[in-house]
């Protein structure tokens, strides 16, 4: 078989049990040293006291892997080498023997193979601020398009045009619903100030928004719960605003591109609000953890 099913998460998927996919280039290249190890145990934890059985997704020495025992979970966050995986690179790594750390676009893809529905990640992948210059839109976006996954999140990255990617996830025809919020979750900040059409406020109301997309059959697209950062744990608007500005100077003086550029925004805000940005990041992956374990007890007890 292709795809490395860790025994727990095969069990657990055997017997209707829940499971939630965790992603992992938040871990690898999304938070610090040694920061990111703690916080990938805690996850996994976290969703274990929600009842549910934790799957993160890499690729190790070209497999992919659905649920990473802990030395594994220890090689993806501190060994350097680790790539970063969107799904296009999921063939090259594999054909390559490579190990990776999977994005949104490369854990949903794999994630959907095993059969996992529900996944967890911080912030989603989008359309970069001055799209008009440079063409870097997500592959997050594509991948949701066509792929029947429920991805809980903090919206997606405030160092995005919101807007922009907003518009795009409605051209794909990919679902969108706040959690118990009527403006789009802001990743750092509990709101981007743009509405959202549909919010829910309980995990049963996700379910019964996935059943229905399963009656209705049609295109494989995802469906996004944006689920805010408390108020009490977001990074304070102004100082967010500042140091963005600060970091969007920084990245376009220093040329960077392609995959390094959502990494090497992230570091700057860490680095230049003194932590305050790694805090609001972990606080917001955190309740999209807990939030999709809660979804995911919900559609194993209710759904097939
Ligand atoms: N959420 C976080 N930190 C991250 C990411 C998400 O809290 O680092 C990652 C996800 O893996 C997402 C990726 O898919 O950032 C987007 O990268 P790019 O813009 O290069 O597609
Ligand atoms: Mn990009």
């Amino acid at each position: 078989m292709t795809l490395a099913l860790a025994d727990e998460v095969r069990d657990a998927m055997a017997h209707g049990r829940p499971v939630v996919a965790l992603e992992s280039t938040l871990i690898a290249h999304g938070l610090p040293r040694p920061r990111n190890l703690e916080v990938a145990a805690e996850l996994e934890d976290s969703v274990r006291a929600a009842g549910a059985v934790p799957a993160t997704v890499a690729v190790l020495d070209g497999r992919p892997h659905i649920g990473l025992d802990k030395a594994q979970l220890e090689r993806i966050a501190t060994d350097g080498s680790v790539r970063k995986l969107g799904n296009r690179d999921l063939a090259p790594a594999m054909a390559d023997g490579a190990s990776g750390a999977t994005t949104v676009s490369g854990t949903a893809f794999l994630a959907a193979r095993a059969g996992v529905r529900v996944f967890a990640t911080g912030g989603l992948g989008g359309v970069h601020r001055d799209w008009t210059r440079v063409q870097d839109e997500s592959a997050d976006l594509r991948m949701l398009a066509r792929t029947r996954i429920t991805v809980v999140c903090a919206g997606v990255k405030s160092i995005l045009d919101v807007p922009a990617t907003l518009q795009r996830l409605e051209t794909l025809g990919v679902g969108v619903v706040g959690y118990g919020t009527e403006t789009f979750p802001g990743f750092y900040l509990s709101s981007s100030g743009v509405p959202v059409d549909w919010t829910v406020y309980e995990p049963r109301s996700v379910a019964a928004a996935m059943r229905a997309q399963d009656g209705l059959g049609g295109p494989d697209t995802a469906l996004v719960v944006a689920n805010p950062v408390p108020e009490n744990e977001q990074l304070a608007p102004e100082l967010h605003d500042r140091v963005l500005a600060e970091a969007l100077a920084a990245c376009r003086r220093d040329g960077v591109s392609g995959q390094a550029v959502t990494p090497y925004l992230l570091d700057y805000l860490v680095r230049h609000t003194d932590g305050a940005a790694l805090e609001a990041n972990i606080a917001a992956v955190r309740g999209n953890v807990r939030l999709a374990a809660r979804i995911a007890a919900v559609w194993t007890a209710t759904a097939h």
